[in-house]
């Protein structure tokens, strides 16, 4: 794209109309700017089994200069033995030890990251227990039901078969999700044990948690839990999916934390795969969700990746332009998934976790993509800024600002978009951090580009240079 002034020369009223336009009014439909979780920067880079020195290591060589606020790491609990992920969700006990690394690297891990000024939330697996008997991934017998010094079948839930019906709230909160033990958390000795484990976390450093299977948890138990903690207000985001009808939803969880709005990342895929990015002008509270400023989002996790109810790496630009636009947009707070290529849904993460590189060994590192790397910086740059200046063709080609603070255009069309752009920001030199080029914009708040196909331009304050 070419980024030049251009001379406006216009009759007063013109120019009062613009300056109107300058204003920027702020677009009906779209979200108020939202209240970031703790911190300021809301953006949680999901590092899908990584091991716990991987981690450290991109804290510091790019969570951290990239302004991410969060970075998220797998389950940290001894598991089922094995290198399938899915390992990570049947825990053994609640000491530190599996392929990622051992209690000491967790601890090296935490204080790594703080140093680079990024926040440690752990996936925490406190619904259940296994489907399994045997050995775990820290040398633990156990079988299921029986996990000696930490669970005995009397801590189980009454409910001993899989869960069968999500019309039903007992069985979806009491029966078995998946086969797997599924704790009594009513019961005192339980809501003890699993604040003991999370405290022991949060005693290491951890500032919040991403809480597994939430919905199949009673939210006055989770309530009781979190009473329990060292910091009752520490970061508590929740997998609750979505269920029209479903007895339980997900609004209820607002009362403990962050719910998931699993219909974010479910609608980007149809309008990124089939229908007009111009809907998305009220994306948000206007197409029903819940309240972006508790809602925590993503354009994929771990589990729709793989089973395919949203986008995931291999849906190219669509992927890309879902983060720019989740990113830009003032809904929720999100998630950026990074993790590994994978031919069967088993697979587990490469080396045992270790990541020598990015783009190696099948690691896909999206929080570096400079796509998306370019747009956390955007985020929190805009942060408190309302959606202004909306412009669209009808189709797929949407451009929207961010008040004074920034501005983006994300053309999802077959062919380039030329045109002149009218913004709220102020004259000046500008590096579009998507191509890493400069654009002028002028004293009208206006500048001339060229948008190839498929690809975004992105403007904020805090990138004046290339
Ligand atoms: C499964 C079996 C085990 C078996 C294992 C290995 O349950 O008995 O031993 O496979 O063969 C992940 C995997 C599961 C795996 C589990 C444990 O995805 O396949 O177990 O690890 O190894 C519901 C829940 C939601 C849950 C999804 C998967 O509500 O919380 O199901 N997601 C979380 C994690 C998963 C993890 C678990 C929970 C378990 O993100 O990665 O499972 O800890 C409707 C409902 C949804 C429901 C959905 C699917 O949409 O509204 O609530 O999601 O159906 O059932």
């Amino acid at each position: 794209m070419t980024g030049r002034t251009t001379k406006s020369r216009r009759p007063v009223a013109t120019a009062l109309a613009l300056m109107a336009g300058l204003a920027g009014s702020v677009v009906a439909g779209a979200p108020a700017a939202q209240a970031a979780p703790p911190g300021g920067k809301d953006v949680t880079a999901v590092l899908f089994e990584w091991n716990f020195k991987s981690v450290a290591k991109a804290c510091t060589d790019r969570l951290g200069p990239d302004g991410y606020g969060y970075v998220q790491v797998s389950p940290p609990q001894e598991r089922l033995q094995g290198d399938a992920w899915w390992a990570a969700y049947q825990p053994v006990s609640y000491r530190i030890d599996t392929r990622l690394g051992d209690r000491a690297a967790f601890k090296s891990m935490v204080d790594t990251c703080h140093a680079a000024g990024v926040k440690v939330v752990a996936d925490a697996v406190i619904n259940h227990m296994t489907n399994a008997s045997g050995t775990g991934s820290a040398g633990s017998r156990f079988t299921k039901y029986d996990y000696p010094g930490t669970y005995s079948s009397a801590d189980m839930d009454d409910c001993k078969t899989p869960i069968s019906n999500y019309q039903d709230r007992w069985n979806v909160q009491h029966c078995e999700l998946g086969g797997l033990a599924d704790l009594d958390t009513g019961e005192n000795y339980v809501r003890g044990r699993i604040a003991t484990y999370l405290n022991d976390l949060l005693s290491l450093g951890v500032d919040g948690f991403r809480i597994d299977a939430a919905k199949h948890i009673p939210v006055d138990d989770l309530k009781n839990i979190k009473s329990r903690l060292s910091n009752p207000g520490v970061h508590w985001k929740q997998e609750t999916l979505f269920g029209a009808g479903e007895p339980v939803s997900p609004s209820e969880y607002t009362a403990t934390g962050d719910p998931q709005e699993f219909r974010y990342a479910w609608d980007l895929k149809r309008v990124f795969n089939s229908e007009k990015l111009a809907y998305l002008k009220n994306y948000g509270e206007g197409w029903g969700y819940m309240p972006g400023g508790t809602s925590s989002v993503f354009v994929t996790n771990h589990d729709t990746e793989r089973h395919g109810q949203t986008l995931n790496y291999k849906d190219g630009a669509n992927y890309t332009l879902a983060h720019v636009f989740m990113l830009a947009w003032p809904y929720g707070s999100p998630d950026v998934h990074s993790g590994y290529e994978f031919s069967s849904n088993d697979a587990g993460s490469p080396n045992g976790g270790q990541v020598k590189t990015c783009y190696s060994d099948g690691w896909k590192c999206q929080h570096a993509w400079p796509e998306i790397r370019g747009m956390v910086k955007f985020r929190n740059t805009a942060r408190g800024a309302s959606v202004t200046n909306w412009w669209d063709n009808g189709n797929n080609t949407i451009a929207f600002g961010r008040g004074d603070k920034a501005y983006v255009v994300i053309n999802h069309e077959g062919s380039t978009v030329n045109r002149t752009f009218q913004t709220s920001l102020a004259a000046g030199t500008y590096c579009d951090v998507q191509s890493g080029r400069r654009v002028s914009v002028n004293g009208s708040g206006q500048f001339t580009a060229s948008v190839a196909p498929n690809t975004a331009l992105a403007l904020h304050t805090g990138a004046k240079n290339c």
